[in-house]
């Protein structure tokens, strides 16, 4: 064996992202593998799959192997097929949507009942760039995870926030690798703002206006 093949260490790691149709699991994985984003949605029929390639601290090579599996497989009969060696299972849901966060304890059970080897389970409440339509309040969410003993994360696809750090640290607890902060977020791409015309922002701007006060003949203003 050459020393550079002594140095690398070659793993496969299957990775199936669950859950409800259109809380973003197909953006997700294009994302984490493409880096692109689009908002025309097609509803992902069975199931389809996507490889990425890592090198993770320790020069070891991991080959994703990515399962993007359509919400319609809840009560499909191809899951077993679909979830056959998985190491790691990710429940995506949609923060905006409250229904997508309900039928999360249905997706466990049917995983439960259906794969008997041990996987490394979590959680990603998708969509977190649109927090001001959160439609599932903290406070529930928070003792859910906790008695499912399951690790929920915040992403977003559109922005790729949290989503490669969450990924990589999902990776690295299966492997049992440990992960600089440097390296966790080695791959966290720049969230882009988009800029607003100083005009469109001027014309929201409360109007201030120039109020004279009589009794003390002093000017004060006043927001509108
Ligand atoms: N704002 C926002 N929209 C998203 C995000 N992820 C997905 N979407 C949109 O949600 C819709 C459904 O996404 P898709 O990936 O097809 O969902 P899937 O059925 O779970 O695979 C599409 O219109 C996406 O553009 C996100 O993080 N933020
Ligand atoms: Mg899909």
């Amino acid at each position: 064996m050459s020393d550079s093949e002594e140095e690398s260490v070659e793993r496969q790691l299957k990775i199936a992202f669950l859950g409800d149709s259109s809380v973003g699991k197909t953006s997700i994985i294009k994302r984490f593998c493409q880096d692109e984003f689009t908002r025309q949605s097609t509803p992902t029929v069975g199931a389809d799959f996507y490889t990425k390639h890592l090198v993770l601290p320790g020069r070891q090579d991991v080959t994703l192997i990515i399962s993007d599996i359509g919400g319609q497989e809840l009560t499909g009969s191809m899951l077993d097929k679909y979830l056959y060696n998985i190491n790691i299972i990710v429940f995506v849901y949609d923060i905006t949507n409250s229904p997508s966060f309900e039928s999360l304890p249905l997706w466990m059970e049917t995983v439960s009942a259906t794969i008997t080897n041990p996987v490394l389970s979590a959680a990603f409440g998708n969509k977190c760039d649109l927090e001001h339509q959160r439609a599932i309040r903290t406070d529930r969410i928070q003792p859910f995870f906790q008695q499912c003993n399951l690790q929920n994360s915040p992403v977003s696809a559109r922005t790729g926030e949290y989503l490669y750090s969450s990924m990589m640290e999902l990776i690295a607890k299966y492997l049992g690798v440990h992960l600089s902060k440097v390296a966790r977020e080695q791959q966290q791409p720049v969230v882009k703002a988009r800029l607003v015309p100083p005009t469109a922002v001027d014309s929201k701007r409360p109007k201030v206006k120039r109020v004279h006060n009589r009794n003390t003949n002093t000017a004060v203003c006043v927001l509108q």
